[in-house]
């Protein structure tokens, strides 16, 4: 795959050259490349804001940098591996507040794709034309990563990127990780520990030196239920409850949880 960001802080996006994505590129498995905004301006200033129509507090991403540095980054991508037989735009990620909130699902679809646009705002946010102008040359996902005001997108795209990258083939070591994560989808993780058994007083569960690898699973599975009941129990309400067996059900029933018409239901209480 290959991912272009376009950002008026490229440093920010450094680490990205770290650690599992890092190997990744020097493999050849991800192809990343940050350019600087700034580049496609041609002023003295090299100016890329200016003030907002209408009023308001704040300053607004001007459109022709945009425009310049987008066209850009559609030359380079159309020699990426895969771009050519591609029968669809390009994607083009624009991390916004007010985007769709990114999640899992998300990153396996954009994972499948063969390259990936990224557009970071700063102050108040691009012009909308940019949006609009966008539109007609990739396929443009405004995308927020959560609840939350950043200052720009360079945060958000480092965690769609490490996202979207690790499940890229040959990208994670041991694939069977995520193979585990997919299985376990919508629930919560369960706790892990490693020696020594016994560290400052505390033990730990005592099912886990048992070696009796069917009840280690279950225990696990009760403990995602019981985690996710009280962290994320909107996981859980409205949740298919094909995959529960016998114990987890008793667990589900025990933590407040009917299955009705194949569906988890929150039990009034
Ligand atoms: C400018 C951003 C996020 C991109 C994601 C998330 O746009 C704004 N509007 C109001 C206040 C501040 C900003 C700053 N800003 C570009 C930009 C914020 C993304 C962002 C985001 N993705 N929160 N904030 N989850």
């Amino acid at each position: 795959m290959r991912i272009d960001v376009v950002s008026i802080f490229p440093e920010y996006l450094a680490p990205l050259r770290l650690s599992l994505l890092g190997r990744a590129q020097e493999d050849g498995l991800l192809t990343l490349a940050v350019h600087d905004l700034r580049d496609f301006t041609f002023d003295r200033h090299r100016t890329v804001d200016d003030t907002p129509y209408g009023g308001g507090a704040g300053m607004v991403m001007k459109p022709e940098p945009w425009a310049l540095a987008l066209e850009h980054v559609l030359e380079r991508q159309a020699g990426a591996h895969g771009a050519a037989d591609n029968p669809r735009r390009p994607v083009l990620v624009v991390p916004s507040p007010a985007g769709t909130v990114f999640t899992q699902a998300m990153a396996y679809e954009l994972a499948e794709e063969p390259t990936l646009a990224f557009a970071c705002g700063r102050y108040e946010g691009i012009d909308e034309r940019v949006l609009d102008w966008a539109g007609e040359r990739f396929e443009v996902r405004p995308v927020s990563l959560g609840d939350y005001v950043l200052n720009g997108g360079e945060v958000a795209v480092m965690a769609m990127v490490e996202a979207v990258g690790r499940l890229l083939p040959g990208v994670v070591g041991n694939p069977e990780s995520l193979v585990e994560e997919s299985h376990s989808a919508g629930l919560l993780e369960y706790p892990v520990y490693t020696k020594p058994s016994s560290w400052r007083g505390l033990d730990i569960p005592e099912v886990l030196l048992s070696g009796n690898h069917g009840k280690i699973a279950s225990w696990r599975l009760e403990q995602q239920l019981r985690r996710t009941v009280a962290r994320r129990p909107e996981l859980l309400e409205g949740a298919e409850a094909a995959p529960f067996g016998k114990g987890e059900r008793a667990v589900l029933r025990e933590l407040g949880y009917e299955v009705v018409d194949g569906r988890l239901r929150r039990v009034a209480s």
